[in-house]
């Protein structure tokens, strides 16, 4: 089908705006917002190697790590789009210590949806070329409408996301989002800048036969997890399974998503709480991940029913085919007898 008969992006949004009951129409708008802002990162990025905006600009980040130039430019644009639109009261991002407070330009706090997001996860890969993305949650607030948004907006547990997606800068741009009614791929035709709905209703195979993790890691796994690994690596029934780590957590979760698979950070004795964020990158990306019919977890519980308590917090992520996490779940709960 030429892409040009698909649906758009935008066409598809107002269609399934009536999903929800007394919509108003803001999520569609935040969500053509978040849109807005893909296009133009999506175009920088795709610039980087011919401007100078590639590489390290000297500072870190609250996780310590050095900020790369897109890094903060992503930042900056998703939140002057999102800041000029009126639609959030809120914004946390991988980039900044603390939330942002939006107030409307009639210096009011009457927005409703806190979004928190990773403006461009695997950013280490950008100056080797290697794709990258962004990921985004969106909320309904908990503090009343009118009062300027609290840091209990931004701990919500995941189960109660209004919204999630990624994009994804690889091979062409994607858009991957769920409202809790499935997930759809759309994608980029950078010629007229329209998204084209080219994965409608993904769904994550319950088996797979991949699994992405940094086995650089391995001497520092808990037990259940070196065991797993192990187990795919045996010669038996399908297996040995295929090792595939891109480093960039958005399109190693999106080939898993696609062909079935298994993404591993688990905790290590540096990283007791591993290493990915649970509000703006497990959250999210599980969210996504259960609408297709995979699961996520931290080895134990369910990533979406864990509680935050704090706006950068880490967990242990494992994170694609439904069978496959029973397994890593398995292992884990066999060494902790
Ligand atoms: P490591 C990128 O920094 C990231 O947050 C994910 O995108 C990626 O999967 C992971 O960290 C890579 O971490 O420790 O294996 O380099």
């Amino acid at each position: 089908m030429k892409s040009n008969t698909r649906k758009t992006l935008d066409e598809f949004i107002i269609e399934r705006q009536d999903d929800f009951q007394y919509s108003t129409g803001e999520l569609s708008r935040l969500l053509n917002s978040i849109l807005l802002a893909a296009r133009v990162v999506s175009y920088k990025v795709r610039k980087a190697g011919l401007i100078d905006i590639i590489g390290a600009v000297g500072t870190t980040n609250v996780q310590g790590e050095d900020q790369q130039k897109l890094d903060l430019y992503a930042h900056n644009i998703f939140v002057e789009t999102l800041v000029n639109r009126e639609i959030v009261c809120g914004i946390a991002s991988e980039e900044n210590d603390n939330f942002i407070t939006i107030q409307g330009l009639d210096q009011s706090h009457n927005n409703k949806y806190v979004v928190l997001m990773d403006p461009l996860d695997g950013s280490s890969n950008i100056d080797v070329n290697v794709s990258v993305g962004t990921i985004f949650s969106v909320y309904h607030r908990i503090s009343p409408v009118g009062t300027p948004v609290t840091m209990e907006d931004f701990l919500q547990p995941g189960v109660n996301q209004a919204a999630a997606g990624y994009i994804l800068y690889g091979t062409s741009t994607m858009i991957v989002y769920t409202t809790g009614f499935g997930v759809n791929g759309f994608t980029l035709n950078s010629a007229i800048g329209s998204f084209y709905l080219s994965h409608p209703d993904m769904k994550c195979p319950e088996d797979g036969n991949v699994y992405s993790v940094n086995e650089g890691n391995y001497v520092h796994f808990p037990r259940g997890i070196k065991n797993y690994i192990k187990y795919c690596q045996e010669e038996k029934e399908n297996r040995p399974y295929t090792s595939r780590y891109i480093g960039s957590l958005v399109s190693d979760c999106h080939r898993n998503l696609i062909r079935g698979g298994v993404y591993l950070y688990p905790s290590t004795l540096k990283t007791p709480n591993g290493k990915l964020r649970l509000l703006y990158e497990c959250n999210p990306m599980a969210f996504i991940t259960e609408q297709a019919g995979g699961r996520a977890s931290d080895g134990n519980r369910r990533i979406l029913e864990l509680t935050p308590t704090e706006l950068h917090q880490r967990t242990p992520f494992y994170c694609g085919s439904k069978n496959m996490i029973d397994k890593i779940e398995e292992f884990i709960a066999n060494e902790e007898k």
